[in-house]
């Protein structure tokens, strides 16, 4: 090992308090992990909630095509830096494609190179995981109906790797979910795999993420937008995609490896502490104050990897962009965290809630929307203040967090725990032009208009545990606040469909797992559980019970024995925090509480 861990004395973690230092930690991978797959004798549900490692393990599908002959690799050289105007896409995220929304379906085709390279989102140069040399990652842009079929070439050195299509129902291509260990091997490097899947009756903001070990926080995410000429949302002139999300200036892997010892780079004493973000992004960028010494990672990537060497950063760059004067722009918020939730409000405007996580809802209007990760939420914005620039933020909720960390990120603590962006309408000639975006502030610009007044502290999270009926603060709103405007009949949920388990973090050894019931999930290394399922022959009449079926008995394969009924799981959580769950597939009917079924 490196100096990294020199003089560094783990110790066990005692205490309950360790249990609130656990939180949030790549959240997005344990939301995620929870796969439902339909099966000729029920449902399997694989129950997965751990960090998913790298694996090499070869692919089992059929459509896999395994080329070893594709020629070596690129590796990761010096001088394979992408800069910024390369990086991030502005016409992709600004929705400037002339997209043709219509009934007719089609095929739309895409090819991912996934490759290595140096970038510097807020600034700070750090190896990245793009696609196609971007991050955030190719637009993909269809109709409802229409198939999408991406090509993945896998041309990372040395990691396999996966896409999860999220949001995306897969009804009928479960395989297609793009879970390691899950529905699929992983993409080993230097071979590719085609992903294929209809989009039925699904409309509105989804997003496709790396979903092997932690990728994604490395820059592997983009954009999925789906349209549909009978969408329900009130007229709107303009429309753009805003990613909300953290970065790391270490790598993942690193992250990762220090996170699993017993004692971290930036916890030496106490296990199982997640690592904090070193900046927030909005649409992939952000400033970064160079003089910040990383406090968790305090020798980040440099050239050198040296502790005294100083890190090469420029200071990055806000997040710019125009609307008209007048116009109604909708905003397609959608975090990408890996870590972090967000109030994101705009100075001096009101935003209307048309669209959570591709359904549309009843206008909900607010001075701002909690963003959950892996959540999307379309906002509608009038651009009817005096002509200006204002600013768009994105906050963590400090006492929702900030009393449970044992420490503190010197890198969100400089940004104010807030990234920001700009939106200008000045005149009719400059809308649309996206100066800033190009020019980012070496362009002199007017002042901002915008004043923090109410929005610097939008949500009274200092008074949060006060805020009684106010929901603006660290959690979603209330579940019966949204009002689908689809109405679609309440699914019937048989007893024996009902299941709980339970969520918490334990100590094993000397680091901390998350567990589910009685166990901590590890991916197969060459092989999926989707693969391993078909071998088998399942007797309903157990269901509910802690069983292997024939699985490791790691794999949480839950058996729900009525096939094409609903299926109620409630997740008990033990830990102090919140902690998004997110299923995969199409099959579950109902999640709720435990009561509706005893
Ligand atoms: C993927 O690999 C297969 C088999 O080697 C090859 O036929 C196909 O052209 C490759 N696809 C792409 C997009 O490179
Ligand atoms: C692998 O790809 C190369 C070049 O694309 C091709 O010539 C070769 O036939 C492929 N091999 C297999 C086994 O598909
Ligand atoms: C940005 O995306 C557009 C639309 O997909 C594409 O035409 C353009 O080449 C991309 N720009 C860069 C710099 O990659
Ligand atoms: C949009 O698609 C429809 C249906 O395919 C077609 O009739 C129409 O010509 C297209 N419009 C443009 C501008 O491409
Ligand atoms: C990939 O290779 C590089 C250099 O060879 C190494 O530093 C890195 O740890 C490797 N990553 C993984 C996931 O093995
Ligand atoms: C999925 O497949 C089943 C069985 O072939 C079929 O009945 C059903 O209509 C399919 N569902 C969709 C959404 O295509
Ligand atoms: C940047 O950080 C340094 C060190 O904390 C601080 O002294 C300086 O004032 C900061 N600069 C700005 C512009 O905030
Ligand atoms: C700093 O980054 C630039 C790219 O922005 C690169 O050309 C240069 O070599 C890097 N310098 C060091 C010391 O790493
Ligand atoms: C994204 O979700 C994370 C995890 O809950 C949350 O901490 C963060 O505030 C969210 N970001 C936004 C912009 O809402
Ligand atoms: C923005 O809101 C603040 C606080 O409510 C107010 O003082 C200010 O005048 C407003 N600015 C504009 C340009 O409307
Ligand atoms: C904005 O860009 C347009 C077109 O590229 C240019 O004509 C105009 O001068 C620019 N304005 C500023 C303030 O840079
Ligand atoms: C998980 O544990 C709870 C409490 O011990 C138990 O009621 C439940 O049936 C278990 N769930 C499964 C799927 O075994
Ligand atoms: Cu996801």
């Amino acid at each position: 090992m490196d100096e990294e861990v020199e003089g560094l004395i783990p110790q066990k973690p005692t205490g309950s308090f360790v249990r609130r230092s656990v939180d949030l930690f790549f959240a997005i991978l344990a939301i995620s992990a929870i796969t439902l797959f339909s099966l000729a004798l029920g449902l399997v549900i694989g129950l997965n909630v751990s960090w998913v490692r790298p694996s090499l393990g070869l692919n089992r599908a059929a459509t896999v095509h395994q080329n070893t002959s594709l020629g070596a690799p690129p590796q990761l050289v010096d001088d394979a830096f992408v800069p910024i105007d390369r990086l991030v896409n502005a016409t992709e995220l600004d929705l400037r494609t002339g997209f043709n929304i219509s009934t007719a379906s089609t095929t739309r085709e895409y090819t991912f190179h996934l490759g290595q390279a140096y970038a510097a989102p807020d600034g700070f140069r750090k190896p990245m995981i793009l696609i196609n040399g971007q991050s955030p990652g190719p637009l993909i842009e269809a109709n409802v109906g229409d198939t999408i079929r991406v090509h993945v070439i896998n041309q990372m050195a040395n990691a396999s790797t996966s896409i999860h299509w999220h949001g995306i129902d897969q009804k009928n291509t479960t395989w297609m979910d793009g879970v390691t260990g899950v529905s699929q091997c992983a993409i080993p490097p230097g071979s590719n795999f085609t992903y294929e899947f209809r989009i039925i009756d699904q409309r509105g903001t989804f997003w496709y993420h790396a979903h092997t070990s932690i990728q994604y926080s490395d820059g592997m995410f983009g954009p999925i937008i789906i349209h549909d000429p009978d969408e329900m949302i009130p007229e709107y002139d303009d429309e753009k995609i805003v990613f909300l999300g953290d970065v790391y200036h270490t790598d993942g892997t690193s992250l990762l490896q220090s996170y699993l010892q017993p004692g971290s780079k930036w916890s030496p004493e106490e296990a199982g502490v997640e690592p904090l973000p070193d900046n927030f992004l909005m649409n992939g960028q952000h400033e970064f104050n160079c003089s910040i010494r990383s406090s968790t990672w305090p020798s980040p990537f440099t050239r050198e990897s040296r502790p005294w060497s100083r890190p090469n950063c420029t200071g990055g760059r806000l997040y710019t962009t125009s609307v008209k004067p007048g116009h109604v722009v909708r905003l397609r918020l959608i975090n990408h965290s890996s870590y972090m939730s967000f109030w994101f409000s705009i100075d001096n405007h009101t935003l209307t809630i048309v669209e959570i996580d591709g359904v549309e809802v009843e206008p909900i209007t607010d001075r701002g929307v909690y963003v959950n990760v892996g959540q999307r939420y379309s906002v509608l914005v009038r651009a009817d203040g005096p002509p200006g620039r204002y600013q768009m933020r994105a906050t963590l909720p400090q006492t929702c967090f900030v009393p449970y960390c044992p420490y503190t990120s010197t890198g969100l603590e400089s940004i104010g725990y807030q990234a920001r962006g700009i939106l200008s309408y000045l005149d009719e000639d400059g809308a649309g032009q996206h100066n800033g975006t190009q020019a980012g502030h070496s362009t002199p610009s007017p002042p901002l208009l915008g004043v923090a007044g109410n929005t610097s502290n939008p949500y009274g999270v200092s008074t949060n545990h006060l805020r009684g009926k106010v929901w603006e603060g660290c959690d979603d709103m209330p579940f019966d606040m949204p009002v689908p405007k689809r109405k679609r009949p309440a699914v019937e949920v048989d007893e024996d469909n009902c299941h709980s388990v339970a969520f918490q973090f334990q100590q094993v050894g000397e680091i901390n797992r998350i567990f589910i019931n009685r166990t901590s999930w590890a991916a197969y290394q060459e092989d999926a559980q989707i693969w391993q399922a078909m071998e088998q022959s399942f007797t309903p009449g157990n269901g509910g019970s802690y069983n292997n079926w024939g699985f490791r008995l790691d794999q949480q394969v839950l058996l729900i024995p009525k096939a094409g009924r609903g299926a109620q799981i409630a997740i008990n959580s033990r830990d102090i925090m919140e902690h998004p769950f997110h299923f995969h597939g199409n099959y579950l009917a109902l999640v709720s509480s435990l009561a509706l079924c005893v």
